[in-house]
């Protein structure tokens, strides 16, 4: 068994987080990883924090086992929904897209694990300073909205800034990559799209469908221009907005209101051409759904397999 810093701070079997995905990792996705062995979050996406309490409340409802919330801090909602994480005395919030700094004290005041994602040394300097028990080093292979650099560089900088664990993010979707973070200093993995192709995931069927057949450069990143970028597979929708981005006459408004509503679109309506189907470059390493349980521990007993062997390799 690997069991790491990362897998006893936090009472896992598996050292592993599935990743706050909005309009995706609901109390359903999260229960299920959780009684798997690893962390499940909810998020609490852009939504009033009534939403995050119920959903906090059924994920209690469906597992005993340790989860987590995820606080998009773009959202303009992030203030009640950090009080409501707070409230709700949940074991652990993670934050996302913005610094935590200011919601840090309530939570460690109410026995909250904070966690933030942190896209450079810097930023995971100040988390750690601030009063996070680990941080997620996410690499811009990832989904959604993203850093700079990639998890092969930002992983071990990160790992030789902080004394907290490191918990990898950014492109690891099996035993290979959870072998690869801890071989560059994390303790602990966390995935998204990995999880987009769990039988739990209650994303239409077609969203799965594009993430199990989606190949090595079928992902693609918009959104630079407004600051911040976002990584989601190619289709129609990302194709206009690339096109809009680059064309100067459009307004910084205009383009805004283009990603509104767009990955609710792919992830509630199925709207696989004029939605954002956000998922990372490991989209092409999904081949298939399976139960959060197996995906969990196939994982880990690759990544157990490869590590036993790696004190034989030679060159
Ligand atoms: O947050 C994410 N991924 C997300 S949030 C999201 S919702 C959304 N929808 C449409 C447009 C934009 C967002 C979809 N995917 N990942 C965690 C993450 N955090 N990646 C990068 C960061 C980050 C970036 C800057 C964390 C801190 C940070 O601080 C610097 C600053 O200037 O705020």
């Amino acid at each position: 068994m690997i069991q790491t810093r990362v897998s006893r701070l936090f009472g896992l079997k598996y050292p592993i987080f599935q990743g706050g995905m909005a309009w995706v990792a609901d109390a359903q996705l999260a229960s299920a990883v959780s009684n798997s062995g690893g962390l499940g979050i909810i998020s609490a996406m852009n939504l009033e924090a009534g939403y995050l309490r119920e959903q906090i409340r059924l994920c209690r409802e469906m597992t005993e086992h340790p989860f987590g919330v995820n606080i998009m801090l773009m959202s303009p909602h992030a203030g009640e929904c950090a009080q409501v994480a707070g409230e709700e005395k949940v074991p652990v919030v993670t934050t996302g897209a913005g610094l935590p700094g200011k919601y840090i004290p309530q939570w460690l005041e109410a026995g909250v694990k904070v966690v933030p994602v942190v896209p450079s040394v810097a930023i995971a300097r100040r988390v750690a300073r601030e009063g996070a028990c680990a941080v997620i080093a996410e690499g811009c292979e990832a989904g959604g909205h993203i850093g700079e650099l990639t998890t092969m560089t930002l992983v071990p900088q990160v790992a030789d800034a902080v004394d907290i664990p490191v918990i990898a993010a950014g492109g690891i979707a099996d035993g290979r990559g959870v072998a690869a973070a801890l071989m560059l200093g994390a303790q602990g993995v966390q995935c998204g799209t990995r999880f987009l192709a769990a039988e739990e995931c209650t994303i239409p069927q077609c969203f799965k469908d594009k993430v199990t057949s989606a190949r090595d450069i079928d992902t693609m990143v918009t959104g630079r221009r407004l600051g911040h970028p976002v990584r989601a597979l190619k289709n129609s929708y990302m194709m206009e907005f690339a096109r809009k981005e680059a064309d100067v006459n459009t307004s910084r408004e205009e383009l805004e209101a283009f990603g509104t509503g767009a990955l609710w679109r792919a992830a509630r309506q199925g709207d696989m051409t004029t939605g954002c189907i956000m998922a990372g470059q490991a989209a092409a390493m999904v081949k298939e759904t399976l139960p959060a349980r197996d995906i969990i521990r196939s994982m880990f007993e690759e990544a157990e397999r490869l590590l036993e062997g790696a004190g034989q390799w030679r060159v």
